[in-house]
């Protein structure tokens, strides 16, 4: 039987075939590939007389995410609020090359747009619309928007992106219909002191599965390899092919197509800005390895 595994806690993994969830345990150790499995794995797993599952086989990848470990993750909505916390640019673009890096589809979402009219927004989604990106506007308390996220679910495998505060929470509890995820409110109080174990968990809803913990707990984009982060610039794509270099890291090179169009005012320049601060720090941690 083949599955998905839906949550793993202590050793055991609770797979989910057709209808029914098995609770499995990993058989032997997978050496060959030294794989152990993850959430979101699709595996093949075997009953034996008395009903107890066990993992067979894991199946390949094709994406995985570290902490939280989720594998074959296909999308992420990346929430931000209009205010309160202000929207950053500089933190959206690191989610955007953390998506792009795993290949994931990206859906931004601004949530709290009572809080805020959209024209205070209104250069940001310009250029998010440029890059190609698409967006849905929330008002997570009242339930705003919360259709649009669901229409968005089926067949993929979906985590919540974003920094703390922004209804991350909220809109997955109205998604899921229950509390899934402690809201703001209420994780507060608990931080001080409670020591939580956090297990990821796949929730099924609209013909797909959303994670119940947020997609990137760091942000931090600097093990990225120098060649792989234009690929995270969609809007490079265009230009890439034309430098006069094909190594052209669209740095200080002559020639470079990818900077000519930001000179054309073609590419946008704070996102290329962006890709050079960002290019600079893996050149310069590179240096010290
Ligand atoms: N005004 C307003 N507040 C919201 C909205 N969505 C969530 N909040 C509040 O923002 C705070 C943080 O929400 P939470 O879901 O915990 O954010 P998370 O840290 O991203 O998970 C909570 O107090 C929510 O009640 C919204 O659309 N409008
Ligand atoms: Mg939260
Ligand atoms: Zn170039």
């Amino acid at each position: 039987m083949q599955g998905i595994i839906v949550k793993g806690i202590g050793g055991f993994y609770y797979v989910k075939v057709a209808n029914e969830i098995y609770e499995c345990k990993a058989r032997g150790k997978f050496r060959h590939n030294e794989l152990s499995p993850l959430v979101g794995d699709n595996v093949v797993i075997e009953l034996d007389r008395d009903n107890k599952g066990f993992i067979k086989e894991i199946c390949t990848r094709t994406s995985m995410l570290i902490r939280p470990s989720i594998a074959n993750v296909t999308q992420a909505f990346i929430v931000f609020a209009v205010r309160n916390p202000d929207f950053n640019m500089d933190l959206l673009n690191k989610f955007l090359v953390l998506c792009e890096i795993n290949k994931l589809k990206v859906v931004i979402c601004f949530n709290k747009i009572d809080l805020a009219d959209k024209h205070e927004i209104e250069t940001t989604v310009l250029l998010v619309k440029s890059i190609g990106y698409e967006i849905i506007y929330l008002n997570a308390k009242l339930g705003q928007g919360i259709d649009n996220i669901k229409n968005h679910l089926k067949e993929n495998i979906t985590v919540f992106c974003g920094p703390s505060g922004v209804g991350k929470s909220t809109i997955l509890n109205s998604v899921v219909g229950h509390l899934a995820m402690e809201t703001g409110d209420i994780s507060e109080k608990l931080k001080r002191g409670k020591h939580t174990t956090r297990h990821c968990e796949l929730l099924e809803i609209e013909g797909g599965y959303v994670a119940d913990s947020p997609g990137f707990s760091s942000l931090d984009i600097g093990f990225i390899k120098k060649e792989e982060l234009q690929r995270c610039f969609p809007e490079f794509e265009d230009y890439y092919d034309s430098c006069k270099f094909s190594t052209c890291m669209h740095y200080k090179e002559p020639g470079c197509a990818v900077k000519e169009a930001v000179e054309a005012g073609k590419i946008n320049e704070n996102r290329y800005k962006f890709y050079l601060k960002t290019l600079e720090e893996i050149l310069n941690r590179r240096e010290w390895k």
